[in-house]
């Protein structure tokens, strides 16, 4: 690979935008969930099926993975820094869990609540393997993270019993839902297991030879099972399934060295880049099926770029990012962080969005729970979204920097200690910056070898300039450093207009307003226009920090036709009213 992660704990984010939310998620959204998984039954299905408490099952047939992607966040927030309460979850939840799986490892709480027991009868639909794939993701955080093996050896023994399960003259199937391919990638790793990689390896080449029978009225690419994923070029259906199935091929084509299936799950990220994906980095244009839809088939309005899909598609980047040491990856998981996965949780932390659309028309009418007209919801029917913010937000720190033989790479700018052990020896450095309401990165040598190494800064394709000094002058990056030594990136973080593709019609004459990579969009409160028929016109574009505002943003002024406009960073849309609001606007030709 490229370039590698580096140990969990090398790097701290240490103040700025990603550690207030860092922290309103570890002191409320937590806290918060695990209150509402008591509430709504998802832990009481777990003591009911370790026979602790006489219940039915509560909820969706996947609710397990709700407990599981909480108990993940929960783990890396004691990496960040212990406590008496996350212990607490971690050991109680833990147990509950391992006291549900059954003498064969199998563990499925819907399975033994309300199936009585019977298992793999509804590949397509039963999310038995999902659920399966978020415990062994929350297992192997907990071992990383803290070192507590509870939930390790509920998922090895989970693990061990779907390889003597599934494979080539024994179960051939796939799970209608993926994620067991990289969480088995996941659990590989850690545990060396080579049988892991193998089932991992089975799952992705199985897929797209039409095992699974659609669902209703969806065709076999609801599930990714239209084509082999080798020959896919143009990702399709289901979003979150479509790039979960994406991060576990491109995992498997890693550690299997599987050249031509890297190549193809690069195309298609390509094309969905170019062609699929909204400008916040979210995707999934169709409600029906939770899609992706064809390519320049971007409706603001109709939008659903599921919160699960941003993360997910955060998590196929960073793969292909370490794959290939491409910064356009570590470019796309900046905006869709700072964009299409931020907007999915309330600045307040106790309130989300599973959809995170682009436009909310005036009189707009909330007809299901998921949409954003009704505002950012305290929980969901269907919970994922949630419990997938606490744990990549848990796990941000991750994300920052990367290594390589040559050196170390910061890959998201903010505030941060980074250390890391590299052929030449043992290098750190800090970061400062205001980033990203100010472009200004600040980063300051604090251990290096008397070896050459680069310190590689990534330069977001959304700069169109910038500058970097090495204690005041131009240089290489390349060099023997000393400590005390401090490199300055500017970037330009001025705000800047932004024109869609001709081919996505909905939208076409129209403008966005972004600035670093924040995407920006106008709210009806802030306008003295009616908003969905306002018109924008050249003009300079007066930026205005705002330290009272929604937390302390940059606000946008842009000229308009009846007057001006603000606008605010999209993340920040329906924290104070919820009503009309758009991304793009139309602008005077
Ligand atoms: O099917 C499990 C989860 O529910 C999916 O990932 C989400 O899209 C939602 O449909
Ligand atoms: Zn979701």
């Amino acid at each position: 690979m490229p370039l590698r992660p580096l140990p969990l704990g090398s790097t701290k984010l240490s103040g700025g935008f990603w550690l207030d939310r860092q922290r309103t998620n570890r002191d409320t959204t937590i806290p918060a969930a695990a209150e509402r998984l008591e509430e709504v039954g998802t832990l009481r299905n777990f003591r009911a099926a370790a026979g602790q408490e006489a219940a039915g099952f509560a909820g969706k047939l996947f609710a397990d993975t709700d407990v599981y992607k909480w108990l993940e966040a929960v783990a890396w927030e004691q990496a960040r820094e212990p406590s008496a309460d996350l212990a607490g979850w971690q050991s109680g939840a833990s147990a509950l869990v391992a006291a549900a799986q059954e003498p064969d490892g199998y563990l499925n709480t819907h399975t033994r609540l309300a199936l009585g027991g019977q298992r793999y009868g509804d590949l397509e639909k039963g999310h038995e393997l999902y659920c399966a794939g978020h415990l062994l993701q929350a297992a192997v955080a907990q071992v990383r993270a803290t070192g507590d093996r509870t939930l390790l050896d509920v998922a090895c023994r989970f693990a061990d019993h779907l390889c003597k399960t599934f494979g080539p003259g024994r179960l051939e199937g796939v799970d209608g839902h993926p994620l067991i391919e990289m969480a088995l990638v996941d659990l590989y790793r850690e545990t060396g297991t080579a049988a892991y990689l193998e089932l991992a390896s089975y799952f992705v080449e199985a897929r797209g030879h039409g095992l699974l029978t659609p669902p209703g009225h969806h065709g076999p690419a609801y599930f990714q099972d239209h084509l082999p994923v080798r020959q896919v070029r143009t990702i399709a259906g289901h979003a979150v399934r479509a790039l979960y199935l994406a991060a576990g091929a491109t995992d498997v084509a890693v550690e299997t060295s599987d050249a031509e299936l890297l190549e193809a799950l690069q195309t298609t990220w390509q094309t969905m880049v170019e062609s699929q994906m909204y400008l916040t980095g979210g995707v999934g244009s169709r409600w029906y099926g939770e899609a992706f839809g064809d390519p320049f088939e971007l409706p603001p309005d109709a939008a659903y770029c599921e919160t699960c899909a941003a993360i997910a598609g955060v998590q196929w980047s960073w793969r292909l990012l370490l794959a290939t040491g491409e910064s356009k990856y570590a470019d796309l998981i900046e905006r869709t962080l700072y964009n299409a996965v931020i907007s999915g949780v309330s600045l307040t932390g106790d309130r989300f969005f599973y959809v995170n659309t682009l436009k909310v028309r005036a009189d707009a009418f909330a007809d299901d729970q998921r949409s954003a007209v009704g505002g950012r919801q305290p929980w969901f029917g269907t919970a994922c979204c949630p419990p997938n913010v606490m744990r990549t937000l848990s796990s941000l720190d991750q994300l920052v920097a990367t290594s390589d033989d040559d050196g170390v790479q910061v890959q998201l700018y903010a505030p941060a200690s980074v250390a890391a052990d590299i052929p030449v020896g043992h290098v750190g450095f800090e970061v400062a910056t205001e980033y990203p309401w100010h472009g200004t990165v600040r980063v300051r040598i604090t251990s290096a070898p008397d070896e050459p190494w680069t310190l590689g800064l990534r330069i977001p394709a959304w700069a169109d300039s910038h500058r970097v000094t090495i204690n005041g002058f131009e240089g290489p990056l390349r060099r023997v450093w000393s400590v005390g030594d401090e490199v300055v990136l500017e970037l330009p973080v001025a705000a800047r207009r932004t024109r869609p593709d001709e081919r996505i019609d909905s939208v076409r004459g129209c403008v966005a307003i972004e600035r670093g990579p924040l995407v920006y969009c106008f709210e009806q409160q802030d306008a003295d226009v009616v908003l969905d028929s306002a018109v924008v016109a050249a003009g300079e574009l007066i930026e205005r920090e705002q330290p009272e505002l929604l937390g302390g943003v940059t606000t946008v002024e842009v000229p308009g036709r009846d007057g001006p406009l603000t606008a605010i960073p999209y993340y920040a849309w329906a924290n104070r009213t919820v009503g009309t609001m758009t991304v793009w606007i139309r602008e005077i030709a």
